[in-house]
């Protein structure tokens, strides 16, 4: 898979994508991510990308032509095109595996007050947010997005079987975990999972995980159930 960030600040990337396990499969050509700096498609030699909005109002607008010059420099016939903006549908672990199928994804980073809709009616496939609150810019969330599709493609992940146990994968949040030492600072690793008994610690860890998502996520608590008495 291929990514491109059109963004006005190039220099951010790769930044967090370049380490860990996404900076990795990168390294592996499982993924690379590219950027496209959408200054250098300004039309005046002071390389201005943004006015301010018709019909008056605050702040300024990121303009068409830049925007689409640049998209015209990497887009192919398959490309996705999503923008990264508050007013978006929310980004979310399946929206992640929808992404994770494309062969060339290209995320448009949002920036000032907004965008001239005119890029958005004709270029762009779909507006993402990555959750209800306010980023100075669409920056960090096409970051997110980045890391959280190249995470699910295949062979990044050591064992395949770590993704699809995972909080969100299957609505409910991961359950507690442990490692070594049994004790510390009079804290002791629950009895059942010394016990060696797999059911048992089976049994612990999903009653764990549903104790979990119903305190701390009503939302998905619901879901999950909704989910049990379809797969009865
Ligand atoms: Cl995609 N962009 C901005 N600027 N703020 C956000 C966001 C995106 N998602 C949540 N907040």
């Amino acid at each position: 898979m291929h990514i491109d960030v059109l963004t006005l600040f190039p220099e951010l990337f790769p930044g967090p994508l370049g380490t860990s396990v996404v900076g990795r499969a990168a390294e592996r050509k499982l993924a690379t991510v590219g950027t496209v700096d959408v200054r250098e498609f300004a039309a005046d030699r002071r390389g201005t990308v943004d006015e301010k909005p018709y019909g008056g109002g605050p702040g300024m607008l990121m303009m068409v032509e830049p925007l689409t010059l640049a998209l015209e420099s990497i887009r192919r016939p398959d490309s996705v095109v999503v923008m990264t903006t508050p007013r978006g549908e929310r980004f979310d672990q399946k929206l992640a595996r929808e992404l994770a199928q494309l062969p060339h994804l290209i995320l448009v980073a949002g920036h000032y007050e907004g965008v001239d809709e005119r890029f958005l009616a004709s270029e762009v496939d779909r507006e993402v947010s990555i959750g209800d609150y306010v980023l100075s810019n669409g920056n960090l969330a096409a970051m997110v997005i980045a890391d959280a599709v190249i995470r699910l493609l295949p062979g990044v992940l050591g064992d395949d079987a770590s993704s699809c146990e995972e909080s969100h994968s299957n609505d409910l949040l991961e359950y507690p975990q442990y490692t070594r030492p049994e004790e510390f600072r009079s804290q002791r690793v629950p009895e059942v999972l010394l016990s060696g008994d797999h059911g048992r610690i089976e049994r612990w860890r999903r009653s764990e995980a549903e104790r979990l998502t119903r305190e701390r996520r009503p939302d998905l608590w619901e879901k999950y159930l909704q989910r049990q008495t379809k797969e009865v």
